[in-house]
Parts: C-alpha cells; sequence; structure tokens
C-alpha cells in the first residue's frame, strides 16, 4: 500500500462489452431488472431471499431458521438435515438424468472416463463403505492426495456421505507439507494414487505420502489408486489398493443425514505467516452457494458441457468441477494433465471433442497460451463454446481481449469471478446475460453480497478511490471458522475492519459500480493463481543450516503473474551457485513444487525499519528491477540497498 489512505490506482479501461440479445434472452437472469431486484432484496432481507434459494436443495428435514447471528459468528439453516452427496447423486437418479453424464474424464495420456450419474453414485456408494471399513466414522478427517482421476471426485463424495470433512491435499505439495496439514487436521485415512501423469512423466504421490507418515501419527490408513503401475512400497495393515477394497464393497450406502453446519471440508490456504490457515466450509451454506452461483454465473443448462481446468487441489475445483456442477445435475469435464502435453494445442482439441459449451481457466493459462501463439487455438473448431469464465488473479485488459477475440471469437461473454478459497464461491462477477463487461474488471456483487471499499480505518471510499475490499454482509457458503485456531479466523478477517469480512485484496469501484481488483495488500504472493505466502518460503529458507535470515518477495513475472524472489544472508557458507541450487531444492521438498523460488539473490543484510521489519517494498523495486526505491527514511542500513541491487539474480 502506497502512504495515505487510498491505495493509488493506474489501470484506465472504457472498453465495455455488453451481452448479446440472444444470449441474454436464454439466459438464467436475463436482465439489469431481475438482477437489481435479487440483490436488493437479499440486501434487505437476506433469511427471505436465502429462504427462496434453499428450495433447490433436497432437505431430510426442513431448517428451523434460516439466518443466526451476524457476522462473524453466524449459523444458516438452523435445526435442518441434509448430505452434500445427496445434492450431488440421488436427487438426479429418479430422473432422465440417472444415465446423464456427470463426469467426462480425458486423463493425459488419452485414456476417457465417462460415468453417468449412476455410475458415480455407486462408486461413491462403494467407497463410502470402504472408508467405513477402514474405522471412519462421521466427524473424523480424511486427507485426499490425488492426481486429477474420477476417483478423487468420488472418495470427495463418499467422505460427504458418511460426514468425514475431506482435507485435499494439491498433487504439487511434498512430504513436509502433507505431514503440517495431516497433524493440523489430525486425519485418519489418506487417500492416494501411485502416481499421476503430469508432461509424460509420474508424479510419485505414493512415495510422497510414504516420506510424510513418519511425521503424522494420527494416519492409520492408506489407499491407493493404480493409475499410473509405477512401483510403490506396499506396507501391509497399512496400504490398501483401491480397487481390492472397493471391488468387495457394497453399492449401497445410506447418506447420513448431517445437520446443516455439520463440516463439509477443511482446505488449507496460505495467509501472512508461516502456518497454512485450516479453511473450513459446512454443509448447507456451501452447498446452497456453489448450486446457485454455477447456476447465475455459469449460466449452466441441461445441456451444458462445462469445463473448469482448475485442479481440485485448489478451492475452484472444489467449488466448480465437483459441489456445484454435479448438484445442478451438469456434466462436468476433468482433464488430468498439462495444457502443453503432447503438444499447446491440447486444451482445444479437448474443446473441439466433446463439444464444450463453457470454458474456465485462469489468467496464469491465458497469458501462456498468448505466448504459444495463436495457430494452436486456430487447429481447433471453437464454435461450441458459448461462455468463457477466468478466475485466480487480475486479468490484464490485453489477456482479456485476446481471449474474447481468440478464444471467445467475439461471441462468447467472459464471466471474471473474484472469489476466495475463504468465500467458497463466487462473490462479484458479470451474470453473463445482464453484465456489460470490461476487460479487467470482476465488475458487480452477486446477490446477496455487499462488497465495499474502505479504508485501514473502516470509512467507505467514493468511486475510483483505491482502498480494502470488505463485505459488510455474511453469506452462506463464507468460512465458518479456522480449523483448530478460532481466534486466528476472527483476527485475520474480523478484526482489521470493524463489522466486515476483510478480503485482504485491494480494489477500487468505477462510477459504475464495477470493481477493479489491485491484489493483495498482505505478504500473500499469487504465483500462477496459487496463493503462497512469503513467510512460508522464509521459514522453509530459515530452516536450512546455511541460511541465517531470509526475506521473500514476489516480483513480475510474465507467465506467472508473480515469481518468487528470495533475498539470503548465509551464516558463513559461501554464496556460490551449487548453494543456490541446494537452496531451491530445499524450498521444494519443505512446500513444494509450487514454491520453486525464481532467484536467489545473496544479501550482507536485508533492509529493515528501525522496529526490526523487513522492507518489503523495496526488496520488491530491486526485484522488479526498478531504479526508484521511494521513501527509505526508516531504513537502518542504507548501504545494504545498493548491495542488494548490485546481486543479480
Ligand atoms: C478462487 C481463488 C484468492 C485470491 C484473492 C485475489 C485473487 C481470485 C480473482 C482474483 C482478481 C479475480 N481462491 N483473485 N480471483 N483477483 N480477479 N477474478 O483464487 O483463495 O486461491 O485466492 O486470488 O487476490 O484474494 S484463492
Amino acid at each position: 500500500m502506497s502512504s495515505g489512505n487510498s491505495i493509488e490506482s493506474v489501470l484506465h479501461e472504457t472498453r465495455s462489452f455488453p451481452p448479446s440479445a440472444e444470449f441474454s434472452a436464454q439466459a438464467n437472469i436475463k436482465s439489469q431488472e431481475e438482477y437489481q431486484q435479487m440483490w436488493q432484496r437479499a440486501k434487505d432481507d437476506p433469511a427471505g431471499f436465502w429462504g427462496d434459494m434453499a428450495e433447490n436443495l433436497d432437505w431430510f428435514k426442513k431448517y428451523d431458521s434460516v439466518l443466526e447471528g451476524d457476522m462473524p459468528e453466524t449459523k444458516w439453516f438452523s435445526g435442518g438435515k441434509l448430505n452434500a452427496s445427496y445434492q450431488c447423486l440421488d436427487r438426479h437418479l429418479d430422473s432422465w438424468r440417472k444415465n446423464k453424464a456427470a463426469i467426462i474424464w480425458e486423463g493425459e495420456p488419452g485414456d476417457v472416463r465417462v460415468l453417468r450419474y449412476q455410475d458415480l453414485y455407486r462408486e461413491v456408494c462403494k467407497f463410502a463403505n470402504v472408508l467405513k471399513s477402514l474405522g471412519v466414522e462421521t466427524g473424523d478427517r480424511v486427507t485426499l492426495y490425488m492426481p486429477m482421476i474420477p476417483e478423487l471426485a468420488i472418495a470427495m463424495l463418499a467422505c460427504a456421505r458418511i460426514g468425514a470433512p475431506h482435507s485435499i491435499i494439491f498433487g504439487g505439495f511434498s512430504s513436509e507439507a502433507i505431514a503440517d496439514r495431516n497433524n493440523d487436521a489430525q486425519a485418519k485415512v489418506v487417500v492416494t494414487a501411485d502416481g499421476g501423469w503430469r508432461r509424460g512423466k509420474v508424479v510419485p504421490l505414493k512415495a510422497n505420502v510414504d516420506g510424510s507418515l513418519d511425521k503424522s501419527p494420527s494416519v492409520q490408513k492408506v489407499v491407493v489408486v493404480r493409475r499410473t503401475g509405477c512401483d510403490v512400497d506396499m506396507v501391509p495393515d497399512r496400504d490398501y489398493w483401491w480397487h481390492d477394497l472397493a471391488e468387495k464393497a457394497s453399492p449401497d450406502c445410506d447418506p447420513v443425514e448431517l445437520d446443516s453446519e455439520h463440516p463439509l471440508y477443511i482446505l488449507y490456504t496460505s495467509g501472512s505467516t508461516g502456518k497454512p490457515k485450516g479453511v473450513l466450509h459446512t454443509t448447507a451454506g456451501y452447498m446452497l452457494g456453489t448450486t446457485m452461483t454455477s447456476k447465475w454465473v455459469f449460466d449452466l443448462k441441461e445441456d451444458d458441457t462445462y469445463w473448469c481446468t482448475a485442479d481440485i487441489g485448489w478451492v475452484t475445483g472444489h467449488s466448480y468441477i465437483v459441489y456445484g456442477p454435479l448438484s445442478n445435475g451438469a456434466t462436468t469435464l476433468m482433464y488430468e494433465g498439462a495444457p502443453n502435453w503432447p503438444d499447446e494445442g491440447r486444451f482445444w482439441e479437448i474443446v473441439e471433442k466433446y463439444q464444450v459449451n463453457i470454458f474456465y481457466t485462469a489468467p496464469t493459462a491465458i497469458r501462456a497460451f498468448i505466448k504459444w501463439g495463436d495457430d494452436w487455438p486456430a487447429k481447433s473448431d471453437l464454435s461450441s463454446l458459448r461462455l468463457l469464465g477466468t478466475v485466480g488473479e487480475p486479468i490484464s485488459p490485453d489477456a482479456w481481449m485476446w481471449y474474447h477475440k481468440t478464444i471467445g471469437q467475439e461471441r462468447c461473454p467472459i464471466v471474471d469471478t473474484w472469489w476466495q478459497t475463504e468465500t467458497g464461491g463466487i462473490m462479484l462477477s458479470p451474470l453473463p446475460g445482464v453484465t456489460a463487461t470490461k476487460p479487467g474488471s470482476c465488475t458487480t456483487p452477486l446477490p446477496g453480497v455487499v462488497p465495499d471499499i474502505v479504508t485501514e480505518e473502516g470509512e467507505s471510499l467514493g468511486d475510483n478511490q483505491g482502498g480494502l475490499l470488505v463485505m459488510k454482509q455474511p453469506w452462506p457458503h463464507m468460512l465458518r471458522t479456522l480449523y483448530g485456531d478460532h481466534d486466528r479466523f476472527l483476527d485475520v478477517y474480523f478484526s482489521k475492519i470493524d463489522g466486515c469480512y476483510f478480503a485482504g485484496d485491494g480494489a477500487r469501484r468505477d462510477e459504475d459500480g464495477c470493481y477493479w481488483i489491485m491484489g493483495r495488500v498482505d505478504d500473500v504472493i499469487n504465483v500462477a493463481g496459487h496463493r503462497l505466502s512469503t513467510m512460508e518460503v522464509e521459514s522453509a529458507l530459515g530452516a536450512h543450516s546455511a541460511v541465517a535470515e531470509a526475506a521473500v518477495v514476489g516480483f513480475p513475472h510474465e507467465i506467472k503473474g508473480e515469481g518468487i524472489c528470495c533475498f539470503v544472508t548465509l551464516k558463513t557458507a559461501d554464496g556460490t551457485d551449487e548453494l543456490k541450487k541446494e537452496l531451491i531444492a530445499h524450498v521444494r521438498t519443505q512446500i513444494g513444487a509450487i514454491a520453486t523460488p525464481d532467484q536467489i539473490r545473496f544479501a550482507a543484510a536485508v533492509p529493515k525499519t528501525r522496529s526490526g521489519k523487513i522492507m518489503r517494498r523495496l526488496l520488491r523495486d530491486i526485484a522488479a528491477g526498478k531504479e526508484s526505491v521511494g521513501d527509505t527514511t526508516t531504513l537502518e542500513d542504507y548501504s545494504v540497498l545498493a548491495s542488494l541491487r548490485a546481486e543479480d539474480g
């Protein structure tokens, strides 16, 4: 943040793209009036509005009240009983949807599986029975560390069926990170695979789990899917093949009738300290939020083929590959591997092959597509596409225009969806049949979302003044706590701005009420759409015997959005290239491949304020190669700066 109260905003974009009349006419929300009316009602009478929306879920027992309490301690749909796997499966089975494709899956090597709703239901029931046979009870936590294969969705829904919250760990995390998360959640069972395919190579998932287990004593059993056929160690009475257990399991398993606020899952996300936060979502509110936002934003129709390219290891995959689309009875496409394997045309071949209608991806992927060139998408027929989406970071107007022209062929609305692991579902986004989109803006709040832009003191700012993005009203799919650390939950999200949820992003609102996100205001960086805490990388480096101190910042990166730059002071060792490599490898073992540093710069000291705080703003400027370093009046040791700049990455 710059000095003064508001954050300086430099982006000025005036192009605007209203939806076509044809799109609006067929859309789930058709007009500005309809949207305005919904939004106003949800603001003035949230209980009435969300109570009406809750008709879209199937309840074993109707709730007594829609909303109790106010932020941060809210309870939604108290007294109600339901089950998330029932929402996604059982309720579609007594209609023609029983034979509709629920999941169309393509593996990286080109293998294909299609699971109809009935097939998925049976597999989920079988695996729910497997979990029970391994001693998993309602309330127990289960870690899923898996590739993008149907078994991941099956395991999630099986956990939901018996009320065992899942904790999914993205396959790019290391043994150390798995152990941390297993311990924090006190997971009883880990589900994994021998490996997964990525750019023609096997990611050794089971071996990574093995490396975590002596440090995760809570884990009693490990279930392993055979995916790649690579060699794995199987420990008797601890490790079991999925297929051995599932083969013997019954395909019937009654869904447990769970309280509305029963925990559905924990998902670890980076905050501004070294310790990841276990974001906890609960059943009714989360299911309602993901169900409604999928319908509104992706305009889901019965005959759509919908593809979200995220990994299920991130919240986007939880909400918009699995729970939201399946709750709506949609066909959701899942792809296992890399976008450039065997070549850079893979995504567009998939679009043509399955006649994908709705395509949801991230700005980092779009930047890669642009770099790879227009010839790749030109090889495939993209005329099935009718709607495009983005998520994960601000998209530059240039990348937006490329997406609009080259992929959308100037025909498809683009929904730039702003939300977070914590918000559970989309918060700010165009409605594709309603909103005039602007390249680079996530535009307006969805019904039930009441945002504002405020100063550090909590005063509302006017049009086009940059400030802090907050939410002034509770919504059903918001996080309920940080697992095992409610005080941190209160502190991080609710202590900064009185009475509001503090998102950690800077933003401005323009004269049309459209929001423009300016990025994080804390020590969280966004590397290829993945949230990482600079503190986490600093802690990892600090654990290396040669390192005295480390300061980590993001810097602009052509494809990843932000790269990771580490300023390292050494105890005694020499700053050799060998040591640089060793430190990079060390961070990869401590956190995982996603945290691989792009630059290591050895320095005699890191610049600090008089009170001892690392001057990250200065380091960011140096990492970005900027000459002017701004205000240094509180800098402790001026000579440090010159030496940092001299040391070249
Ligand atoms: C869904 C997800 C959340 C952070 C968030 C922002 C950034 C996400 C957008 C965006 C600008 C967007 N969850 N972010 N979407 N910034 N425009 N459309 O990404 O928890 O992993 O990250 O991502 O900074 O706070 S997340």
